[in-house]
C-alpha cells in the first residue's frame, strides 16, 4: 500500500514446545490461511504484518520471529529472544505436557528477552475439542487436557495476558497479537520502555519504499 507508513516497531517472539502450533499462528496472522502439514521449524522463520488501532490512531509493524520448540535448536532460538517487546507463548488445549513445559519456557524467555516484556499465553488448538455432538463424533475431535480456568490461572499468576485460540479456524489470533500490541502500546505511554534500552520497541517513520515492501508479507529466513 503506498503511503503507509507505522507509528511503531515491535519485535516479537513466538515460543513453546514443538508442535503447540507456532507457525500456523503466525501464518494465520500474515497470511490468512491453515496449512495442515507443515514442515517443523528448523531453528527461526521470520514473519511481519501491519496492525492498525484505530482508537490509538497507531499503526504498528509486528516483527515476529517464530522459534523452533524442537530442544536441539533451543540455543539458536534463545539467542532471538534478545530485546523482544511481546511473547506469545504457545501451548495446546489438547496437550497436558506442554502446558506444563510452559514455565520452563517462561524462565528462559525471563532471562534472555527484555526485562519489561509483554507475554501472553496462548492455549492454542481449541477447534479440537469443540464439544457439540456433532464434533465429539468426529474422527479430529480430542480431549481438553487443559481447562481455560487452568490456563488463565497460570496467567494470572505469572502477570501474562492469556487467551484460548485456533490457528486453524483463526479464532482469537488477531486478538492475541493485538492485545499484547495494545499492552506494549501502553508501557510505551508510561515510560516503561525506552528508545535506547529496549531495542524491541521502535519509534518509527519510514519512506515509502520500505513501507512497500514489508506491509502484511511474511517470508521464509534464518533456517539454521
Ligand atoms: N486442529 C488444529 N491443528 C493445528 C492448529 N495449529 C497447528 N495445528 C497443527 O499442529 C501441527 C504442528 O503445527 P506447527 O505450526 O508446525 O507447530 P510449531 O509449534 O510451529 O512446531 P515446531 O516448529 O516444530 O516447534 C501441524 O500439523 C498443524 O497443522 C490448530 O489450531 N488446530
Ligand atoms: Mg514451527
Amino acid at each position: 500500500m503506498a503511503g503507509t507508513s507505522w507509528d511503531y516497531v515491535l519485535k516479537f517472539i513466538i515460543t513453546g514446545d514443538a508442535a503447540v502450533g507456532k507457525s500456523s499462528l503466525l501464518v494465520r496472522l500474515t497470511d490468512q490461511r491453515f496449512l495442515a502439514n507443515p514442515d517443523p521449524t528448523l531453528g527461526v522463520e521470520f514473519g511481519s504484518k501491519l496492525i492498525t488501532l484505530p482508537d490509538e490512531g497507531k499503526v504498528v509493524k509486528l516483527q515476529c520471529w517464530d522459534t523452533a520448540g524442537t530442544e536441539s535448536f533451543r540455543s539458536i532460538t534463545r539467542s532471538y529472544y534478545r530485546g523482544a517487546a511481546g511473547c506469545l507463548l504457545v501451548y495446546d488445549v489438547t496437550s497436558r505436557r506442554t502446558f506444563d513445559d510452559v514455565s520452563t519456557w517462561l524462565s528462559d524467555v525471563r532471562e534472555h528477552a527484555d526485562p519489561h516484556l509483554t507475554c501472553i499465553l496462548v492455549g492454542n488448538k481449541v477447534d479440537l475439542c469443540d464439544d457439540t455432538a456433532s464434533r465429539r463424533s468426529s474422527a479430529s475431535h480430542r480431549r481438553r487436557r487443559v481447562t481455560t480456568e487452568q490456563g488463565a490461572e497460570f496467567a494470572r499468576k505469572e502477570g501474562l495476558l492469556f487467551v484460548e485460540a485456533s490457528a486453524k479456524s483463526g479464532v482469537n489470533v488477531e486478538l492475541a497479537f493485538e492485545s499484547a500490541t495494545r499492552d506494549i502500546l501502553d508501557k510505551v505511554k508510561r515510560g516503561v520502555f525506552d528508545d535506547d534500552r529496549s531495542p524491541g520497541v521502535k519509534l518509527s517513520k519510514p519512506t515509502g519504499v520500505d513501507s512497500l515492501t514489508l506491509e502484511a508479507s511474511r517470508s521464509k529466513a534464518g533456517c539454521c
